[in-house]
């Protein structure tokens, strides 16, 4: 979804360059045209969607990393606070100095995950990182500051939507891969489409390789509504952004300012939801979807939904895609989990 060119060194699984291989291209023709269609139907259902990885490109991505810093927006710190206090256990449950490569999707910023690679480290391990985005900018980010805090460390760049066909940089032999997804992300997903993607994630492991997942937990519902309702107005304008995004993508036009951010937290779905909802009747061009789409004054379009979960329900996903829980660890204040599973032996070919 990027329309940018990604720095030197990324491999691209998205856009292709025009000197890309012919097979590359091909593949990266059939992921835009896939993308078109998954952004026709979401913009055709009821109600209007727009898939969230819409969010990040380069002022969406930098928009996110302010609103890690939010006071309001908890998740992000307690969940580095999680980590920086457990590190060492975490990878040495993951096998310590036989961790060969760190695999990070949707990385971010990544400054979580310095914590983690220098336990690696200190249990005599020399991992290599990879990270994963969809957002250049994102992998820009992940790039400085792991090459600021611990340029001993290789990383290697995957601009890609993991949602689709995804490659990996090959594992070293015998080494033990450790894919993390942090930061709640997997909230993002319905259920059964985390399962799914949890599953797909599992097919480029090895059996005993590891996952680490991190998960937001059932809170205070007035705590929650402050976090994506921020004072400054920083995740409305998250939101509104993905309009300018879409319009960039498409050529649709969307006018971000005549949208209203609206973000409750729905009690008995345990999720945030965000809505862009229209201050006024609109009709909007879609652009290269081909369709145009009329909008009454107070109809919405939701572009994301963000999950609460129980303990219970994340090690049953992680269980559901092929990994066997194998430690679960909780903030002091109940509000966010890591769960760590091994990759089970694959079914496949039998
Ligand atoms: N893990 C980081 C960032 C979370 S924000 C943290 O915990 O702070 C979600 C990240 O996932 C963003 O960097 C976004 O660009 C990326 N992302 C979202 N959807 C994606 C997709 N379909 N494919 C690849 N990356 C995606
Ligand atoms: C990336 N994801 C886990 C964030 C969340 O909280 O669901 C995205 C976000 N949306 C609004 N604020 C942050």
């Amino acid at each position: 979804m990027q329309r940018r060119s990604p720095a030197r060194g990324v491999r691209r699984a998205l856009l292709p360059g025009a000197r890309s291989p012919r097979t590359a291209t091909l593949v990266s023709l059939d992921a835009e045209s896939a993308a078109l269609r998954e952004l026709r139907e979401a913009l055709s259902r009821s109600p209007r969607e727009i898939p969230s990885k819409y969010f990040y490109d380069d002022a969406g991505s930098a928009l996110f990393e302010q609103i890690t810093r939010l006071p309001e927006y908890f998740p992000t710190a307690t969940e580095r606070a999680l980590l920086e206090a457990r590190a060492a256990a975490l990878v040495e449950s993951a096998g310590g100095r036989k961790l060969t490569d760190v695999v990070e999707l949707g990385s971010g910023a990544a400054s979580k995950t310095v914590a983690l690679l220098d336990a690696a480290l200190a249990a005599g391990g020399r991992p290599k990182y990879v990270a994963v985005d969809i957002s250049a900018h994102a992998l820009q980010r992940t790039k400085e500051i792991l090459a600021a805090a611990r340029p001993e460390i290789p990383v290697e760049q995957v601009l890609a939507d993991y949602t689709q066909a995804l490659q990996l940089p090959p594992k070293p032999a015998g080494g033990r891969r450790l894919v993390l997804f942090l930061g709640g992300t997997i909230g993002n997903d319905e259920d059964e489409a985390a399962v799914k993607f949890l599953s797909r994630v599992r097919e480029h492991m090895e059996q005993d390789d590891l996952l680490l997942l991190g998960a937001n937990l059932i809170t205070d519902p007035a705590a929650l509504h402050l976090a994506y309702n921020d004072a400054q107005g920083i995740t409305a304008a998250f939101n509104r952004n993905v309009l300018r995004n879409v319009n960039s993508f498409v050529r649709s036009n969307f006018a971000a300012e005549k949208f209203a951010h609206y973000a409750p937290y729905i009690l008995e779905k345990r999720r945030i939801e965000m809505w862009l909802v229209a201050r006024e009747a609109m009709e909007v061009d879609l652009g290269r979807l081909g369709s145009t789409v009329r909008l009454a004054r107070g109809e919405g379009i939701r572009t994301e939904i963000s999950r609460r979960f129980t303990r219970e329900q994340v090690l049953r996903m992680i269980d559901s895609a092929g990994f066997t829980p194998e430690r679960w660890i909780e903030s002091p204040d109940a509000r966010f989990g890591l769960a760590l599973g091994v990759a089970r032996a694959s079914l496949r070919g039998i």
